[in-house]
């Protein structure tokens, strides 16, 4: 069965994961990303987008802008494809995310194949469903109440933001959340909740905030974890609590990964 042999395809794309003249050195956090984007555009009423299809290959998602700087990653995937034609795009970026979260010192996220790649571009998923950072929690509910996630989940999903950094030629934010942004972990949460926040303009004029000395970031989109108390609730309990954001975001993320999945 060497044709589906998923495993050697994981093996092959941990190969590809630490690149020195790469940001952080390691491709893992942008592979994070691209995984989590395919899955983002998932509406649960019309059980539309989502990891199936594979449907950011169209022009239409590729150029939504809140995908700036996905291309790259898929870029990066190519040498796989073409070394095991036979896993779909769907199957391998999702792949590429779980596997990456673990590579970097994360939890192992169950993960099946079984999507397809569509073929008829007219199934892809409108633009403007991705969330947009600037916003607030009324934005951040609604983009992930929409997929079918909680609270709970939104602010353990959102833990992921302990991976990779911003980029001003991308979204025109700027900096890392966490003093090592290739390491798994809870610090995102633990500095969530520390008043070293200044709200500043990024280089490229997008609001963020700042800790002291500029060297690590926060998004609005983040600020809100804390600004809104059923959120905080939550923060609070990963920033002490290391292992169980480990285990529900194993569950958070295969969650995210199979919506939109036919499954028999
Ligand atoms: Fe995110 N994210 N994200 N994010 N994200 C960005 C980067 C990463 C939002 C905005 C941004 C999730 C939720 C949200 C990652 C994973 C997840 C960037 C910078 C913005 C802006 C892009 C750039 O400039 O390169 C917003 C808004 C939300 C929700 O409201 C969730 C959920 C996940 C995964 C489960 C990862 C990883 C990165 C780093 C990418 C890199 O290239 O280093």
């Amino acid at each position: 069965m060497s044709e589906h042999n998923y495993a050697a395809v994981a093996k092959s794309i941990i190969s590809i994961l630490p690149r020195k003249d790469y940001d952080d050195e390691s491709l893992g956090p942008l592979l994070v990303r691209l995984a989590w984007h395919s899955c983002a555009t998932y509406d649960m009423a019309t059980n539309t987008g989502g990891s199936n299809g594979a449907t950011m290959r169209f022009r239409m998602e590729a150029d939504d802008e809140g995908n700036s700087g996905l291309e790259t990653g898929r870029m990066f995937l190519e040498p796989i494809k073409r070394q095991y034609p036979w896993i779909s795009y769907a199957d391998l970026w999702i792949l590429a995310g779980c596997v990456s979260i673990k590579a970097l010192g994360g939890p192992k996220i169950k993960w099946r194949p079984g999507r397809v790649d569509f073929v008829d571009e007219s199934l892809t998923p409108p633009n403007g469903r991705l969330p947009i950072a600037s916003k607030g929690s009324d934005h951040v509910r609604n983009v992930f109440y929409r997929m079918g996630f909680n609270d709970q989940e939104i602010v353990c999903l959102m833990g992921a933001h302990n991976l990779g950094r911003t980029h001003p030629n991308r979204s025109g934010y700027d900096g890392p959340w966490v003093t090592n942004p290739i390491k798994f972990s809870n610090e995102f949460y633990k500095l969530l909740m520390t008043n070293d926040w200044q709200y500043t303009s990024s280089p490229t004029g997008r609001m963020q905030y700042y800790n002291h000395d500029k060297s690590l970031m926060m998004l609005p989109s983040d600020m809100v974890l804390v600004q809104d108390k059923k959120f905080r609730k939550y923060v609070k309990i990963y920033a002490l609590d290391k292992q169980r954001f480990f285990n529900d975001f194993a569950l958070a993320f295969h969650k995210l990964n199979e919506l939109g999945v036919p499954r028999r």
